[in-house]
Order: structure tokens, then sequence, then C-alpha cells
């Protein structure tokens, strides 16, 4: 038997096409990981001319654009950015909630890596210690995740080989 191990910071990334999802709800938050994300693309030489944001209201509204991009056939990855801070929100729950459900369905239903990169705190402080603080930078992190969910999914045979 084989191994299948594609550590990220491995991945030659050019020639992939990535989507980026992003919520402007906590967009102080938000457009900083969106910064990270394509800086980590960039890094590992994904094309500025293969990368495509696209702007929703919220994380709410992440799983749907997810999915129909991840439907387009024109990207290999979706790159889904959020920041869901719970002292904002008596229904941070069920924000939470069905943006990890729904992407995740995305992904499962189209066979394209659908990378949750949702903050899910309960503070802002909280938050700000994952765009670069202590807590690394979960936008640099998603990307990555996604580069190497490509690369591991072209070793593996699909349903049509
Ligand atoms: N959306 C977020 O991305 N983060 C939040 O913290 C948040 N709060 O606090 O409510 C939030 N709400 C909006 C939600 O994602 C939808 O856009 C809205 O419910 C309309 O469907």
């Amino acid at each position: 038997m084989g191994e299948y191990a594609t550590p990220a910071e491995d991945v030659d990334g050019s020639g992939m096409r990535i989507a980026i999802v992003v919520a402007r709800f906590n967009e102080r938050i938000t457009g900083v990981l969106l910064e990270g994300a394509q800086r980590a693309l960039a890094k590992q030489s994904v094309s500025e001319s293969d990368v495509t944001v696209a702007w929703v209201p919220g994380a709410f509204e992440l799983p749907l654009v997810a999915k129909r991009l991840a439907q387009s056939g024109t990207v290999d990855a979706v790159v889904c950015l959020g920041a869901v801070i719970r002292g904002d929100t008596p229904h941070f729950d069920y924000v939470a909630g069905e943006a990890a459900r729904g992407l995740q369905e995305a992904a499962l239903a189209t066979g394209v890596p659908v990378v949750f990169g949702v903050l899910t705190t309960d503070t802002e402080q909280q938050a700000v210690d994952r765009i670069g603080g202590c807590e690394g930078h979960k936008g640099e992190e998603a990307a990555q995740t996604a580069l190497e969910m490509v690369a591991l999914l072209r070793q593996i045979p699909g349903p049509s080989d």
C-alpha cells in the first residue's frame, strides 16, 4: 500500500484555480483574513489571475456561493472566510453552525475542497489573535489547506478514473 501525503508547504500552486468567498460582516477581521489568504496563495505560486474573490453579506451566506463556485467547474478549491463573534449575536450558534454544516455539504456534494476559514470566537480579541496575532493567521492557513487538499485529491483515483 502507498501513502498519500502532501504537506501544504510542499505544494506547487501554479495552475491551481482558487476561489475565495469572504463575508463582509466583521470586515475589519475578514479583510485581514482575505489578505492573508491571498498572500499565502501567491507565496505558493498561485497566479493572481487564477484567484477569484466573491464577497457575501455574512457567514450564513458562504455555503450557497461556495457551492455555486464549486459546481461551476472553473475552480479547483473554494476558501471560505468569515468571523462569527459570540458577543455580537444571540444567534451565534445558528450562524456558525449553519456555515460549518453548509460548507461541508458543499464539499461533499461537489467533490471540490471547500475550506472552513471561519473564525468562531467569544470575543473580538480572540479573533484578532487569529489574524496574525498569538494564534497565527487563519486566512493563510485556510489557503494552505486548500492547496494541500487539491494536491491530495489529485493523487487519489476519483469516480471517473
Ligand atoms: N455574520 C457573520 O459573518 N458574523 C457574525 O458575527 C454575525 N452576527 O454576529 O450576527 C453574522 N450575522 C449575519 C449572518 O451571517 C447573515 O448575513 C444574516 O443573518 C442574513 O442571512
